[in-house]
């Protein structure tokens, strides 16, 4: 049975977001908003097609692809740096590798017991979260 990331995920800890928000030149005052949110996240799981959909009370953000299939990001309400993305499948992991101007951008996603992890990257900075089923 191949993993299926599908649901409605909500988020439990998130340690080290501060590091990867200033890796990511994100300023002060989204910062102290950014860290007080509990986002969720709604996954789409069709094959190889993926929706991730992650909303929170301040923004929301938007993100389409199929795995092996290079795309453009823009990252709009993040950093707004666009990139060239990438995602694959190691094992079970779904694997990001987000080339642009930041250096070792990307993420990893993958499930563990009744949980979601994601790992997020950038420059030397790692941002660790776990989500829960709504
Ligand atoms: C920017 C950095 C917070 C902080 C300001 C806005 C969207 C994997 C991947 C799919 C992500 C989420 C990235 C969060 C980076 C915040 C607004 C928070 C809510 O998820 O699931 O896009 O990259």
């Amino acid at each position: 049975m191949p993993v299926d990331f599908s649901g409605t995920w909500i988020l439990f800890s998130n340690d080290n977001f501060e590091g990867y928000m200033v890796a990511l030149g994100i300023d002060f005052a989204t910062r102290k908003i950014a860290k007080m949110l509990k986002p969720q996240k709604v996954i789409k799981q069709d094959g190889d097609s993926f929706y991730i959909h992650t909303t929170s009370t301040f923004r929301d953000y938007l993100l389409q692809f199929k795995v092996g299939e290079e795309f453009e990001e823009d990252n709009k309400g993040l950093d707004n740096r666009k990139c060239k993305s990438l995602v694959t499948w190691e094992n079970d992991r779904l694997v990001c590798i987000q080339t642009g101007e930041k250096k070792n951008r990307g993420w990893t996603h993958w499930l563990e017991g009744d949980d979601l992890h994601l790992e997020l990257r950038c420059e030397n900075q790692v941002c660790k979260q776990v989500f829960k089923r709504a």
